[in-house]
């Protein structure tokens, strides 16, 4: 791959350009540099990190990340903070700007960009369903722009599968919820339900060209108008010129209507048509095409200009009686043919954007931005945005490739291979702002085989996990950057759940960064690790390899092996090998073990933990045999923390621990290991 200048090059480089200003300015005045005249140097982070922390690892991309807490504001921070259900929680680095109108937030460009992407939250209506509000864009006081935001896209309440409505009763009464520790309509006297019930999806983002390409050092003022404002973060980059394929069945021939008025679907299908019987490519010129139905997809390549360039946007469309496959809607999407009628092959998209229309989670509906089966195909550069997942593959197929797409603001997952997914990459994309898992490979009914995730970004999926494997069989997870996972999931997760097959072969989980997870779970009430290996419905005994990890700034734990407790006697988690593991900073534990099992640890090394290195509960029999799962120590487990050396030799191998819930120390922020 490509290595792309990173963040903190740039930063350095502003730096230096900003002395220069400053000596020349002072020589000119005669004057000693004083502080009031050196200009803040811009912070550009990753995941809200030092870049340093995570060279390497995550996607390479075109944009800087400069969150809005560490920018110039007369409005008010807000965070840190980690309870679901509040801002601060589903914002990058659990910390943003509030500002009520009149209010700013100013951003120092770290280098030339004539694109921004702005990640805010403004308030829902009272009864739901979203409202807009101007945000006021200007760079160095002038060339004002609006950008009109909105929360039709954000904000769910209740219970699964969630509700726009936020004076809902309770979806579910029958069910368990932590609130109060009951079943409500089993509980005499019923209990008060606080409303809206938990709130949460706050955020959404938006992109603004700029119309004309600005220097490192010019300031992007975000003023906001009309409602009270939340700014998490800015996105900026350069954006290249438009691509162009001029030997090609260009849309345009067809009919397609480049200002979004017209209805362009069946233009696309006529310019596909004429491009496979040409053995000729699908060019989509700059311009926004509505779309408002799946466009199928099968031996064809289609080009777009660029994402920022060429949009396919949809409404979402009711259907008058349900589809085969139980939709009651449909909506733009780009679909390989169905597995079941033998999928499609040789498909190739790229430099285009899906903007859907999707508010609320409905599973049974097709309404994501690529769907169906696609064999020996690649999809690369694509910006895909409020559909309900950005990607969903229905196998068996195989040799898929995907690269370098952005997926933000998604209603459920932002990639599933589901279904027999083999021999396929998802490579150097980045995540953000899902409903549900980041990236997920679930081998319901048949195993996903020889799949790899390697090099992506996921940051704050605000349900679920940033990376999930449900069985599989020698499928690899590498060097990705995983942040801000807020509840009922954490960072990494393998597990034997939702009727996957078994774990088979090996699994590789290898130089991934982790950061700010190891959540609390809500239905257990007790806080999980940044990598939750769980044994819910089989045992785990494939050949776990966990090495060249970092877990950072962990909230509960770093790692977590785990069995629910009514089958804690029916599975067990062996086979587990961590190694060459850096762990800084646990809010309790390196290592909660839950299940009866084993696990091996060598140059595990772990600093700034909360507490006991080890919370051992095994499966929760407490006999003078000790703890139903044991750990070995291959040697050069270092470090520890509040209670000494995390891995200490009267720990081993299954001295009991067993704690549920341990005091939370939080930790200093991560800095560079030695
Ligand atoms: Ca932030």
């Amino acid at each position: 791959m490509v290595q792309v200048e990173r963040p903190t090059t740039k930063s350095h480089r502003w730096t230096r350009r900003a002395a220069v200003i400053t000596a020349v300015a002072t020589a000119g005045l005669g004057l000693a540099s004083t502080p009031a005249l050196a200009q803040p140097a811009p912070v550009v982070t990753r995941a809200a990190l030092n870049a340093a922390l995570v060279a390497g690892r995550g996607a390479s991309v075109g944009f800087a990340e400069q969150e809005a807490e560490n920018a110039t504001t007369n409005g008010t921070v807000i965070g840190p903070g980690r309870s679901a259900y509040t801002l601060p929680a589903e914002a990058s680095g659990r910390s943003a700007v509030q500002l009520t109108p009149g209010q700013y937030v100013e951003f120092t460009l770290p280098s030339a960009a004539n694109a921004i992407t702005v990640r805010y939250s403004i308030p829902d209506t009272p009864n739901g369903g979203g409202s807009t509000a101007p945000l006021g864009v200007t760079v160095n006081g002038g060339h004002r722009k609006t950008m009109t935001l909105t929360s039709q896209y954000a904000w769910l309440y209740n219970q699964y599968p969630f509700s726009n409505d936020p004076n809902g009763d309770l979806l579910h009464p029958d069910w368990w919820i932590t609130e109060c520790s009951c079943v409500p309509n089993a509980t005499t006297p019923p209990p008060t339900i606080t409303k809206p019930f938990r709130p949460n999806h706050f955020y959404d983002e938006q992109r603004l060209l700029l119309g004309r390409t600005y220097r490192a050092g010019d300031k992007v003022r975000l003023t906001a108008s009309g409602t009270p404002t939340t700014i998490d973060l800015l996105d900026s980059q350069l954006v290249g010129p438009p691509h162009v394929a001029v030997i090609a069945s260009n849309v345009l021939l067809f009919g397609a209507d480049p200002s979004g008025r017209r209805d362009s679907a069946d233009a696309l299908d006529r310019a596909i048509t004429f491009a496979q019987r040409r053995h000729l490519k699908v060019y989509v010129p700059p311009g926004t095409y509505q779309v408002n139905r799946h466009i199928v997809v099968d031996n064809v390549t289609i080009e777009g200009a660029g994402s920022w360039y060429t949009i396919i946007k949809g409404h979402q469309v009711t259907l008058s009686t349900p589809a085969p496959d139980g939709s009651v809607h449909t909506g733009v999407g780009f679909y390989g043919k169905d597995a079941s009628v033998g999928g499609s092959t040789n498909v190739h998209l790229s430099g285009f954007a899906i903007e859907g229309d999707v508010r609320e989670r409905i599973d049974t509906d097709q309404v994501n931005g690529i769907g169906g089966a696609l064999s020996n195909s690649t999809i690369d550069g694509l910006y895909i945005h409020h559909t309900k997942v950005g990607m969903w593959f229905d196998g068996p197929m195989t040799n898929l490739l995907i690269t370098n797409n952005i997926i933000t603001d998604q209603i459920a997952d932002g990639l599933n291979f589901h279904i027999g997914v083999t021999n396929s990459v998802v490579s150097n994309n980045f995540i953000r702002n899902t409903g549900d898992d980041g990236l997920a490979m679930w081998s319901e009914k048949s195993e996903n085989t020889n799949d790899t995730f390697d090099h992506n970004t996921v940051q704050t999926p605000v349900l679920a996990n940033g990376i999930a494997l449900y069985g599989g069989t020698d499928n690899t997870v590498s060097n990705n950057l995983v942040a801000d996972p807020i509840r009922e999931g954490s960072g990494l997760q393998l597990g034997s759940r939702f009727g996957a097959e078994a774990f088979t072969g090996h699994v590789w989980i290898t130089n991934n960064t982790t950061v700010r997870a190891g959540t609390y779970e809500l239905n257990w009430n007790i806080g999980l690790g940044a990598i939750w290996i769980y044994a819910l419905e089989r045992n785990i005994d494939a050949d776990v390899e966990v090495v060249g990890d970092n877990f950072l700034d962990n909230t509960y734990n770093a790692i977590m092996l785990v069995s629910d407790f009514p089958v804690k006697d029916l599975y067990s988690i062996t086979n587990v090998h961590f190694k060459d593991v850096k762990v800084d900073g646990t809010g309790t534990s390196v290592v909660s073990a839950r299940s009866a099992g084993s696990a091996s640890f060598e140059n595990v090394d772990a600093r700034n933990v909360g507490a006991v290195g080890v919370n051992n509960c095994g499966s929760f029999h407490f006999t003078p045999a000790g703890s139903e799962f044991s750990l070995t120590d291959l040697g050069g487990n270092d470090g520890g923390g509040t209670t000494g050396p995390w891995l200490a030799p009267w720990e081993l191998p299954n001295t009991i621990t067993c704690d549920d819930r341990p005091p939370v120390v939080t930790p200093p922020p991560p800095s560079p290991w030695p």
